[in-house]
């Protein structure tokens, strides 16, 4: 047949450049990725994610004034950069939040994130059942890197209750923030208090997916390390220090220098190697999923109830509205009456024929095909 290829003497069809395909076009098309920060203010968001990016995303501070502490409310700040590497292009749009855990009463400062989460994925639901369906711009949030302060003792209620919140719209990462603050057995602790938090009130965060066990040693190690690291202790900086010849992001102290891609100094490496290197695909497809799977699910279940109450509602009206139903009724007991009065009929020819003796049945079949052209019912 003309057009397939021969190897070995084997047919193909062509569909083994599949793979080869998507991801050429995808690449051509580019990576959208919405990474989503959450902690207070001052715990090193803006600074991490210029780390983590090599940007300058937050080159000027925003230091929101005219809001008391008590009136401060969080909102939603969202930038997209694009980034190219090797003819690869990475759209990458960050949300900050600040303000969030700010005010002096912030027991429902999970409540705009929660919103900014769903508006994205009914936003994305829209968009699927339009006509515009190919061209549909995905701003669904991927991750959430949650902010743990490194001077508490594990999570606080405030931390709880957004992770409770929101564990099952979004891919929660926590992190340990400015963990250049705590001496090395300080990390291990608070990491196990927060893990241990984390277990007791039945928070789902990301979970890491299993290593395909034909994966090599180096890369199954890797994952053990990384999935042993949570929640990561970052630390971020702004500026390149010049140490022995080579140029680094780190920040200098009085007494020494912590180096932000040293693996001996934080978990920085683990982090970034996961965010882009290796979990980046996975994030979006437990969000896709996962998260909006449960979030369509709940649309279409809400809007079926709607529809059953409307259809309620709507034979309460006709009923309501329709006299001839009542008609209907009493032309129905009419025929049920006629039906019964012929079977009584019947029953007494029967027994007439039985008296003269004749064979109930042929006389029978002859009277019920004259019944059936007098009687019509
Ligand atoms: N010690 C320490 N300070 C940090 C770290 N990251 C940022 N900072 C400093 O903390 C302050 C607030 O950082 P910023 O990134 O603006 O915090 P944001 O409000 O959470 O975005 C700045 O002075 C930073 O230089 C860190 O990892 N360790
Ligand atoms: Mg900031």
């Amino acid at each position: 047949m003309d057009g397939c290829l021969h190897k070995n003497g084997q047919e193909f069809i062509g569909f083994a450049t599949l793979p080869e395909q998507v991801h050429r076009k995808s690449v051509k098309r580019g990576f959208d990725f919405t990474l989503m920060v959450v902690g207070e203010s001052g715990l090193g968001k803006s600074t991490l994610i210029n780390s983590l990016f090599l940007t300058d995303l937050y080159k000027e501070r925003i230091i929101p004034t005219g809001q008391s502490l008590v009136e401060k409310t969080v909102s939603i700040e969202k930038k997209t950069i694009e980034i190219e590497e090797r003819g690869v292009k990475l759209r990458l749009t960050v949300v900050d939040t600040p303000g969030f855990g700010d005010a002096v009463n912030c027991e429902e400062c999970w409540k705009s994130v929660e919103r900014y989460v769903d508006e994205q994925f009914n936003k994305f639901f829209q968009d699927e059942s339009g006509l515009n369906r190919k061209n549909i711009q995905d701003h669904r949030v991927h991750c959430c890197l949650y902010f743990v302060p490194p001077y508490g003792h594990g999570l606080r209620q405030m931390d709880v209750e957004f992770m409770r919140r929101l564990h099952r719209k979004v891919n929660i990462v926590p992190v340990i923030a400015k963990s250049d603050t705590l001496t090395k057995s300080e990390i291990i602790k608070l990491k196990s208090n927060i893990m241990n938090d984390i277990e007791t009130n039945k928070i789902k965060i990301y979970q890491f997916p299993e290593c395909d066990s034909d994966e090599d040693e180096e890369f199954k190690q890797q994952d053990r390390e990384l999935k042993a690291s949570i929640p990561f202790a970052v630390i971020g900086s702004n500026c390149v220090i010049e140490v022995a010849g080579k140029k680094m992001r780190g920040r200098q102290y009085p007494w020494g220098i912590v180096e932000v891609e040293n693996a001996a100094h934080c978990d920085f490496v683990k982090l970034r190697t996961m965010l882009i290197s290796t979990h980046m695909q996975d994030m979006k497809e437990v969000t896709q999923d996962i998260h909006y799977e449960n979030f369509r699910a709940q649309c279409i279940s809400q809007m079926q109830q709607v529809a059953l109450k409307e259809r309620n509602k709507l034979k309460r009206e006709s009923a309501a509205n329709f006299d001839t139903v009542g008609d209907a009724d009493k032309l129905l007991q009419q025929k049920d009456e006629e039906i019964r009065r012929m079977q009584e009929m019947m029953r007494q020819m029967q027994e007439k024929l039985k008296e003269s003796g004749k064979d109930p049945a042929t006389a029978l079949s002859l009277e019920a095909s004259k019944r059936d052209s007098v009687v019509n019912v």
